[in-house]
């Protein structure tokens, strides 16, 4: 086989191979302020934080310097503190791996499940027409800056990483939580008024009853249970390095296992309450029903379970027949992947992929399933995940505002 030449990108200072890039968007004043992580190109287990996704829910806040920053804690307490960065530094820290999936992520897979919509790309680049389409469409128009989009496929919301801080019971034991203690109220710095474009994107219909709650800072009832698990930690160091503005420095949370929007970034406030509070991202978005009338809504909480196969692609159009690599990722909101199942058949028959270690609880794992195909044709393959917990794929069904979606996506492969 010819050696390919190594062209791409310059890396410090010598040629390299192509290196994945994060698909981001910037305000006007060129701050990046969403972000798709490219997980179909990226190998091993943690997203490097360059290529960590990006999003949020009300205007970006600026920066704090964490020497003029203090975390207070109140409410159903004994001992209100004011903790500086250096104060939690001080207490026993611990280091959590886990994958930060958005609610959102791979939402239009939904209809193409349901009701046949063309597929949608893990590969598409967030898509400033789109963007526009969808503006014209809802006609919300609230979007503050020019230059900001939602990723139109809003695939690549997900992405993975270690955390290092403090766990979030340590410091609740240090104020002396009260017996009649139900959650924690976490409060970022950010304020903004909820974009209803969000709501009317996410149900795919402008007719859906979106309540307006004004400015707001962005906040979230952590139920106690949840809060005083070991590895629910106040971090603020990822991947090695202390946490990046947009990733929510000085400190944020990391709630392993339950989707994105848990993770309150920018904290400045945790509140022990004796009732679960009324947090718009909450209690009207970030909701699992069928409709926005649902008597039955509920907060969305642990992820589902889930693969997602890597190699080979869709846009690999044809393979030519031999033995091929399968591979992909899989994980859960409950606990570590202990098995992924393949199918070549579309589903009728499966086989147990390899699983490469390590197994961790909140992280994904890697699998691999070598496929040996000699007749040509047209297949669709398919991965299972199941977790330690016995969930298997998928555990979450269509719902209004399209959450948390773990379906099965088959992969269309033409072997020739
Ligand atoms: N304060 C604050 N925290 C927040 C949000 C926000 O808008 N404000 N967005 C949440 C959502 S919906 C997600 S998916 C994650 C995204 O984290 P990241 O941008 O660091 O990847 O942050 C969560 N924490
Ligand atoms: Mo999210």
């Amino acid at each position: 086989m010819a050696r390919r030449e190594i062209e791409g990108d310059f890396i410090m200072g010598w040629p390299d191979r192509k290196r994945p890039e994060l698909h981001e968007a910037k305000d006007g004043q060129g701050r990046v302020v969403r972000a798709a992580a490219p997980i179909m190109d990226l190998q091993g287990l943690i997203t490097p934080t360059d290529l960590s996704f990006i999003t949020a829910q009300l205007d970006m806040p600026e920066p704090v310097h964490p020497d003029d920053w203090v975390l207070s804690i109140g409410g159903q307490v004994d001992n209100p503190l004011q903790l500086t960065l250096e104060d939690l530094q001080k207490l026993p820290g611990r280091t959590v791996r886990a994958v930060t999936e958005c609610a959102g992520n791979d939402t239009d897979f939904f209809d193409y499940l349901k009701d046949g919509a063309p597929k949608p790309s893990r590969f598409s680049k967030p898509d400033r027409e789109a963007l526009a389409g969808l503006r014209d469409k809802f006609s919300a128009g609230a979007l503050q800056d020019a230059d900001l989009f939602i990723p139109s496929s809003m695939m690549g919301i997900l992405s993975s990483g270690e955390f290092t801080g403090v766990p979030l019971a340590t410091v609740l034991e240090k104020a002396g939580l009260n017996p009649d203690a139900v959650s924690v109220r976490a409060e970022g710095f950010d304020t903004g008024r909820p974009d209803p474009i969000l709501q009317y994107r996410s149900a795919g219909t402008t007719d859906v009853e979106v309540v307006d709650p004004g400015i707001i800072n962005y906040d979230k009832g952590l139920p106690m249970e949840k809060a005083l698990h070991p590895d629910t930690i106040l971090a603020w160091a990822q991947n090695g390095e202390y946490l990046r503005h947009v990733h929510g420095a000085p400190l944020r949370l990391v709630v392993p296992g339950w989707s994105g929007n848990w993770w309150v970034r920018w904290l400045q406030k945790l509140e022990v309450m004796d009732h679960m509070p009324d947090c718009y991202h909450q209690t009207h978005y970030f909701v699992y029903g069928d409709s926005a009338e649902d008597p039955d809504l509920v907060m969305l909480t642990a992820l589902g379970v889930k693969s997602v196969i890597t190699d080979p692609r869709d846009e690999d159009s044809s393979l030519p027949r031999g033995s091929h690599a399968v591979r992909g990722l899989a994980w859960s909101g409950c606990g570590a992947i202990e098995r992924v199942e393949v199918s070549v058949d579309g589903g009728d028959t499966w086989t147990d992929a390899h699983i490469e270690g390590p197994r961790e609880k909140w992280l994904w794992a890697r699998w691999s399933y070598l496929w040996e195909v000699d007749e040509p044709g047209q297949y669709a393959i398919k991965a299972r995940a199941t977790d330690e917990e016995g969930r298997t794929q998928p555990q979450t069904k269509w719902n209004f505002q399209r959450k948390h979606f773990d379906g099965i996506v088959p992969l269309d492969i033409e072997v020739n």
